[in-house]
Formats: structure tokens, sequence, C-alpha cells
């Protein structure tokens, strides 16, 4: 699988033998100067079948294995990668941190052409650094079914910057990654249709029972009156954690040495998850970082630290003693998950779960952060850096157990202006590592000469209809942003929104504006809280067409990206860059689909919708068994405005067959009549999303009656009952109970002023 080929030593002993040394001694100097060894791989990419947690499933291997291939260069080397599609749909592969030639990047529609399904494609660029890195599918969603693998880059043995104590430890690649039998379509679609089950599972609902119990009545009034849904650390829910590819592993010997006590092991670590973030924990003491994003740091030990989607940290542990196998732990942020490696040999040594989160801390921040508006409040301070971690607040390792009796919200209000609430290293004995901790060993200056651009971001989306964009606009609404070759690109990013994002910039490593100076450590993927603000530059040396996103792969699918344009970049694999981009824009603003119906004793009623980021077209109809002999068909095209998107103004059809007797008529709040057996009207109206996410809808139809509405579904009642009522100006009115039965399931009973009582099965997909 692995060929290597050298061509650097030439006829030298010949050109010797002619006595011609001072020559010989020319071109032994620019041979090896010039010296190329190819590195080549073969990867067959190809569908397979999985069973990591209890089912089996589709998943997608490489050379027959997931996580893809580890593959090894030393800085020098060309790296041939040849893939070879044997899926029936395209794909692509993004070496994640690595500099090359923008043409060799790997995404699809930015820099190539998707590789075909039955075709085979050659990357190629010469290796120009050292770290560890990763490299993982650009196409879809194919990166959570199996599309990630350890790319590491060795220093040379000459390398000025070799660290001897570190650089020549024995060293194991570690990719982190997760598994869901969910097919990641669906949890895309559950995602942006505000599906609870994935809550459920995860034991995060959230509900009004669950409050009370907690004495949080009033921390989830207040929650539901700023429009704001359970308070989450993850969205997704996943059957397994992976290290390797598998749930636990035994690491007795590392290049066939038996670990012994005080060997020391170089760990390194990347986020190949989609959208989870791990804590990485050890038991066998204090972890020590030595690089992050594929770049040296100066070593620091710490307790802990969380490694976000897409970053890579090496970390040195050491074996205290013999006789003992010590858990490394990753742990999923929402604590429900997680997998571990034994480092040594003999009995093993667990390190303590992390305890349960205390979700109502959480959402009791959270209130006091939002604003009515739906922007965070910045609080009078600069967070930055990962340094006041506002989930602190529930973390009971760290500010304890969760009270039984709540205090009252007034009492603590003087803290809630002390950053130093947030401090995680001041509060408690465990020190975790942020990036203010981090220092390059190396002068990391840019250029003093060059022009400076200066960009601002403000991380924007809301939870409700999962849209996620910088500056409330989705790549699909915004051009490249063109800079040009030889500038700095200084970029500070707001994060306005309730969800933290590891913000990724291919093609190049930034550097963050951390205090440390000219000392300031070099990275590609940035982790902003909410609320934080972080200054990150770079100088754009390289031209091309350059990704930055969030790497959480379903806010990227949702749009969270932009393009930098460094100079005029001709790419020979795509000749129409226009068309190309358009292409990007659309993958980015896919259409979802949902569908909904209750099967009753009283009838039948349901709603089918699709929608992307701005636009909702949904149909919802009713068929009466009894009380009312007919149907009811209201279809609505909107689109929702502003960054939460509580507007929406839209154009409606509605058709109605009901069999009214002789002089029957309807009359609505505004004594408007209607007398007619069937019904075909246009309307024009808006929503409008209230506090307490009641939804207000007003409707003026072509012939001049008015219909305004209230409703409000998915009241969270308990873990798995949800309320919901209408209430209209035609004195119709509804309520309703359901149970959720599993994600497409349930059991729904109503009442309804025109269908009357009934019970019914609720599907859903
Ligand atoms: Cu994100």
């Amino acid at each position: 699988m692995k060929l290597t080929h050298e061509n650097s030593e030439m006829d030298i002993q010949s050109i010797f033998q002619k006595k011609l040394l001072p020559i010989a001694l020319m071109l032994l100097a620019t041979t090896s100067l010039f010296a190329q060894k190819v590195v080549r791989y073969d990867l067959y990419v190809k569908d397979t079948l999985v069973n990591f947690a209890g089912k089996e499933k589709r998943a997608i291997a490489v050379n027959g294995q997931i996580p893809m291939p580890t593959l090894t260069f030393t800085e020098g080397d060309t790296a041939e990668i040849v893939v070879h599609n044997q899926l029936k749909e395209s794909t692509s592969l993004h070496w994640h941190g690595v500099f090359l030639p923008n043409k060799e990047d790997g995404v699809p529609w930015l820099t190539q052409k998707p590789i075909e399904p039955g075709t085979t494609y050659t990357y190629r660029f010469p290796i120009i650094q050292n770290g560890t890195h990763w490299y993982h599918s650009h196409s879809g969603l194919q990166e959570q079914i199996g599309m990630y693998g350890n790319f590491v880059m060795l220093k040379k043995q000459n390398d000025p910057t070799f660290r001897k104590g570190i650089d020549d430890l024995p060293t194991v690649p570690l990719m982190i990654s997760e598994w869901t039998n969910y097919n990641p379509n669906n949890i895309n679609r559950m995602l942006h249709n505000a599906n609870d089950w994935a809550a459920i599972k995860k034991n995060a609902t959230q509900s009004y029972a669950e409050a009370i119990r907690e004495g949080h009545f009033k921390t989830k009034i207040r929650n539901e009156w700023k429009r704001m849904l359970a308070m989450d650390v993850s969205d997704v829910y996943y059957d397994k954690i992976l290290l390797n590819g598998n749930h636990t592993t035994d690491l007795k010997t590392v290049d066939g040495k038996t670990l012994k006590a005080g060997d020391k092991v170089r760990l390194r670590v990347s986020n190949g998850g989609a959208s989870s973030y791990f804590w990485l924990r050890y038991a066998g003491g204090k972890i020590t970082v030595v690089a992050n994003d594929g770049n040296d740091v100066e070593p620091v030990e710490v307790d802990r630290l969380i490694i976000a989607v897409s970053e890579t940290y090496d970390i040195v542990v050491t074996i205290p003693d013999d006789g003992v196998a010590y858990e490394f732990l990753a742990t999923t942020e929402d604590r429900t998950q997680s997998a571990s490696y034994f480092i040594g040999n003999g009995i093993k040594q667990l390190i303590s779960p992390l305890p349960t989160l205390k979700y109502f801390e959480g959402m009791k921040m959270m209130n006091d952060m939002m604003k009515m508006n739906g922007d965070l409040d910045d609080m009078g301070m600069k967070m930055s850096l990962n340094q006041m971690d506002m989930n602190v607040v529930m973390y009971p390792e760290i500010t304890g157990e969760a009270k039984q009796k709540q205090k009252h919200d007034h009492s603590q209000h003087n803290m809630d202006n002390d950053p130093n609430r947030y401090n995680a290293n001041e509060l408690g004995e465990i020190k975790t590592l942020n990036y203010a901790m981090l220092q390059s060993p190396h002068n990391t200056e840019l250029p003093k000469d060059a022009p400076v651009k200066e960009l601002k971001f403000t991380l924007t989306g809301n939870m409700n209809r999962y849209v996620w964009s910088m500056d409330n606009r989705i790549l699909s609404e915004v051009d490249k942003i063109p800079v040009k070759k030889g500038e700095i690109l200084r970029i500070t990013i707001y994060n306005n929104s309730m969800m933290r994002h590891p913000m990724h910039l291919h093609g190049f490593d930034f550097r963050v504006i951390n205090g440390k100076g000219e000392n300031a450590p070099l990275k590609n993927v940035l982790d902003i809280m909410p609320m934080e603000t972080d200054t990150i530059e770079f100088l754009a040396n390289e031209e091309g067409d350059w990704f930055f996103h969030c790497h959480i792969l379903y806010h990227m699918m949702g749009g969270m990206n932009r393009v930098f344009a460094v100079d005029d970049y001709q790419n020979p694999h795509l000749p129409n860059k226009k068309q190309a981009y358009n292409k990007l824009q659309r993958e980015s603003n896919m259409l979802h689909f949902m569908i909904e119906n209750d099967f009753a004793t009283n009838g039948n009623d349901g709603e089918a919708m699709v929608q992307n980021a701005r636009w909702s077209l949904g149909t919802e109809w009713r068929l009466g068994y009894n009380d009312m002999h007919g149907y009811e068909v209201e279809t609505h095209l909107g689109r929702y405005i502003g960054k939460m998107q509580w507007f929406m103004p839209f154009i409606g059809f509605d058709y109605r067959y009901r069999k009214m007797g002789m002089d029957e008529h309807e009359t609505n709040l505004f004594r408007q009549k209607n007398e007619k057996d069937t019904r075909r009207a246009v309307s024009l109206g808006f929503m409008y999303t209230l506090p307490m996410l009641v939804n207000f809808q007003a409707e003026v139809y072509h012939d001049g009656i008015v219909r305004l509405s209230l409703m409000r579904e998915d009241i969270p009642i308990s873990k798995r009952i949800r309320a919901g009522f209408m209430v209209n100006t035609d004195f119709e009115y509804m309520a309703e109970l359901k149970y959720i039965i599993n994600k497409n399931m349930g059991i729904r009973t109503h009442y309804d002023s025109d269908m009357g009582f009934g019970v019914g099965l609720s599907l859903n997909y």
C-alpha cells in the first residue's frame, strides 16, 4: 500500500571515478536539496456495513477500514494520494490543516470537481510542514459515516526545532469519532425540524415537570418567555464513541516495545467527530500538551482539556506504575458517551466519569445572557479564548452538586456581572486548558511591512430553525471575499449565537492573539464560545479560494461558511469559477422535508413542509369523520426574516369543503359572514413568534375576510409529553397532548372545535 522511491543517489560514483570532485560535491548538494521522496498511498473508497452499536448500518470504509488509514509523511516528502472512488456517489478528500496548492485542497466545487463514482483521482503536493493533522471527506455528510483518518507529518531528524524528549517519544495517532445508527441525512432533517428525540435519549429535555422537580419552574418560564428552546450543549445523540475505530483499546506496547513505569507516550489526538466536543482526561495524572493543530507549543501541564470539533492536540502522558493500565478517556461534552484507551500493562485504573450536567443552571445562565431581541448581552466585559467558560455553572465537579432549593434570582444578581464567576481555573482545583495558555516556542510574528486587511464577523444563528450564519448571511447569500496576495488578514470574530463554533481556515495557520506577543500560538481551528470575541491573523501568501467555516458538520451544511479569494486564482480543475461557486452555494442551502399525520378516531390531520434557511412551503390538512363533514387544506409559502427568524410573511391558499345546512352561515369575531360550502381563498399574512414561543398569525383573504390566530406546539410538559393549542377569530380552537414513543411515532389526543374529541396515532418523518 505504501510505496516510496528515492532518486537522490544519482550516479555519484561514476562522477567520482572521473575525479571531478568539486562538481560532484556541488551536485551532491543540489540533489539532496531537491531530493524528491514521493510517498504514495492508494485509497479505495467503498460502501460497507458495520455494527458499532448493535445494528448493522451503512458506512464508508477506505481500504476496508474505519477510520481511514493513517497517512504518514516526513517534511520534505512529496505526497501522492490516489483516490479510487468505488462508491455510488461522488466524493472528495480534504487535508485538514495542510499547506498546499489550492487545487489540491479537496473542496468540491471550490477547489476541484467532485470525484465521480468509478473514477480515480490523484492528489499530489509537497509536504512543507510537520505536525499532527487529519483528513476527511468534504462531500455531503460522508465524514459522519467513516471518512476521517490521521495525517501525520514528521519532523526531519536534523530539524532545528526538533525537541529531544518530545519529538522522539513513542507516538500513537488517536482519531476520536462518533457513531450513530441513524442516517446522517435524517439527523440533519431532525435538527431542522426541532425533533426532540435526541434530547429524550440524552435525558436533556428540560421539561416543565423536570423544572418543577428541581425547583426551576421560574427559570423555565423565563427561558420560554425569551423564546428559547431547552439549553443544550450538543445537538446530536450518538450511540458510540470510537478511538481509532474502537470503543475500548488496550495499549500495551508501542513500536513493539512493552510499556513500563516511567515511560512517556505521545498521543497525537484528532477530533474527527462531526459535531461533538470531547473532554480528554487521564487516570495516570496530569497530561502535558506539547502541540495544537499540528503546531508546537511550550509544554503545558493540565488536568484536562476540551478538544473542539476538528482540532488536534499532541499530549504526553506518563505511566506512573508497573502492573497498571491507566485509562485515557474521551467524554462527549454532554457527558452521555465516552471511549477509552488503557495505557500500560496490568489492572485497569479507571478515571471517574464526569458527573451529569446541571442543565437548569445552564438555562438560568443563558436566561441572564439573552436579551429580549435575541442578542446576547455582552455584560460589559470582553470574554475570549475559552478562559471564562460559562458552562462551569453546569459542571458539578467545579461548582458543586445541584441544590434542591433554588436561591432567589435577585440574590445572585450582583455576581452576574463578575466574569470570575465563570473562570474554571479560579473556581476549583481542576486545571483546564484554555487558549490563553498556549504559547509557540518560536517567533510567529508576521512581516511588519505587509498591508493589513481588517475583517469583522459576528457568528449568528438560531436553534429553533437550526439556521447558522455569519453576519446573518449564509454562504448562498454572499460572494467570495477578495484578498490580495501578500496581505495580512486580521479577523475579529464575535459569537452572538447560543452555541460554540469551531471555526476552521483552509490552507493557512493563523496566529491567535492571546497575550503571548511574538509567541502567539498558531492554529487552524478556533473554538469560540457564546459571547466571546477573538482575533486571529495570517499572511495570505498562497493564492486560491480558501474555505473558512464552522466545522460542526451540520452547521457547515447549513451555510456557516465564507470563502477568501486570494488573488484571481486560475484553477485548472474549475475553468468556470462562477458556475462552480453557484453549485457550492446551492449545496450549503439544501431543502429539507418533513411530514406528520395523525390518524385519529375523529379524523385525520397533518402537515408537510419543505424548507431551507429562509423559505418555507407548508401545507396543513384536516379531514373530519363525524362532527365536521368535510375537509380543509391550507397552504403557505413564506420567508423567514431576521436573525432570529421570528417573523415570516407569507402568501396562502385555502381550500375547504363542508356541508352546511340551509340558511346556515359562519360568522367570525369581526362579524364577517361566510355562507359557502366550498371556499377557495387566496390570502396574505404573516406569522410572528411571541414570547413563550406562541405563534401569532394574521391573514387577510381576497374576499376581505380576516383571520387572526394564536398557537403553540410542543410545550414540554414532561420528558415525553408535549402539549399544544390553537385559537382563532373564527371561533375555532384546538388543544392537544402527545406522548412521544420514538423519533417517528407518538400517541396524540386532541379536542378540536370542528372535529370533536379524538385519540390517534401520530406519525412523523
Ligand atoms: Cu457551528
